[in-house]
């Protein structure tokens, strides 16, 4: 990377992440705001390095999107049908089964759907169970935070039942999604249907407390302010020194095709970079920032690996979620790509 030469004003504020110390609310918003999107990546990579070397982490997965109907309806989401809807399917236990059997080496399978008043709570159960049995090794990340509280109200159970029992029937960890941004103004303006900011919160330490890890998420590039992001990383920097549970941040850049937020622009290279960067920065205390290729693309996901994600995520196969919105499929990264991508920058890969 460039030499980066460091102006007054930002010496302090460069001192204290190069020594570990953690950024005060208004020294992280004033990096973000008026940082230089360079010294920004230095100084995420500097974090990066501490805590990882040179090496980057990427797994062989599959994700299943068991269900694209769902009544939540958040303006941002180009994925969902609604009940009834042309389009809406839900995929059969034993489909899901045959499409992870036909994925060599699978490491991993990433499952979320959407909240669809049609599938029993006996489905979700039974498809951790299945995939369980059918492949004894492989780590079952799956159902958000939102789909935990869904399952909560159309079980009768608790929370901590739900996830009890899941965990029983094979469950490992839970994906991130769900979080989007934690402030009530843009929840009620975009996603009022969707759980509180509180509640996702609640329910991940309700996890951590059980012994399952969760990631998190950030929806970012739309109509936020640089505030608010800057809240949203602070409070999961605050739930994570209390439960140590997190495993994996994932910033995600807002895709405006096929919503009905496509009047916006949608975030540039320049904030997605920006955004990864400070997220390394404030949540130093995650071990996992992720390059998700497949809402940034494959060719900035690897310039974010030198901005401080040390995450590639992985394989994937195939991704129904920002299919549906961009209308192209999503394509195929054998590990052999994301390795050299990964030897490209420098870095060691490291398979998970
Ligand atoms: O929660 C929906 C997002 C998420 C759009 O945990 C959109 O490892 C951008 O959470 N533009 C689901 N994003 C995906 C997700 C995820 C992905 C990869 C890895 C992990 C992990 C989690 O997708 C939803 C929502 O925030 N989403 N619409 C959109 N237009
Ligand atoms: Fe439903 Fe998830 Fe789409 Fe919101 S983001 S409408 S909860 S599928």
């Amino acid at each position: 990377m460039l030499e980066v030469v460091i102006s007054k004003e930002f010496e302090d504020i460069a001192k204290k992440v190069k020594s570990g110390v953690p950024l005060e609310k208004d020294e992280a918003l004033y990096l973000y705001k008026e940082g230089d999107l360079f010294l920004l990546g230095k100084l995420a990579q500097d974090v990066k390095e501490r805590l990882h070397g040179k090496k980057y982490y990427y797994t062989i997965n599959r994700h299943i999107n068991y269900t694209n109907i769902c009544t939540t309806g958040c303006k941002f989401c180009g994925y969902h049908k609604k009940p009834g809807e042309e389009g809406g399917y839900v995929l059969e236990i034993p489909q899901v089964i045959e499409t992870l059997k036909n994925t060599p080496e699978l490491k991993e399978v990433h499952i979320v759907g959407g909240l669809n008043p049609s599938i029993p709570y006996e489905y979700y159960v039974d498809l951790i169970k299945e995939v369980r049995k059918n492949f004894p090794k492989v780590r079952i990340r799956a159902y958000t935070c939102v789909e935990i509280d869904w399952l909560s109200k159309i079980s009768g159970k608790s929370v901590k039942e739900v996830l009890l029992e899941l965990k029983e029937a094979g469950l490992n960890s839970i994906p991130g999604g769900g979080a989007e941004v934690f402030s009530e103004r843009i929840r009620k303006e975009l996603f009022p249907a969707k759980i509180s900011g509180d509640k996702w919160i609640k329910i991940a330490k309700i996890a951590h407390e059980l012994g399952i890890p969760t990631n998190a998420t950030l929806l970012f590039g739309h109509i936020e302010t640089d505030e608010e992001i800057i809240e949203h990383l602070f409070k999961l920097r605050e739930v994570q020194e209390e439960t140590k549970g997190f495993y994996c941040f994932i910033p995600l850049a807002f895709i405006p095709e096929g919503n009905e937020l496509s009047y916006l622009p949608g975030p540039s290279a320049h904030k997605i970079l920006k955004t990864i960067a400070i997220s390394r920065i404030i949540l130093d205390n995650f071990p996992h920032i992720k390059a998700y290729w497949v809402f940034l693309g494959v060719k900035l996901a690897q310039v974010a690996l030198l901005w401080g994600a040390d995450h590639f995520h992985g394989t994937v196969f195939e991704e129904k979620i920002s299919e549906s919105m961009k209308k192209t499929q999503v394509m195929k990264l054998p590990p052999k790509e994301i390795q050299r991508l990964i030897r490209e920058v420098g870095g060691i890969p490291v398979e998970v």
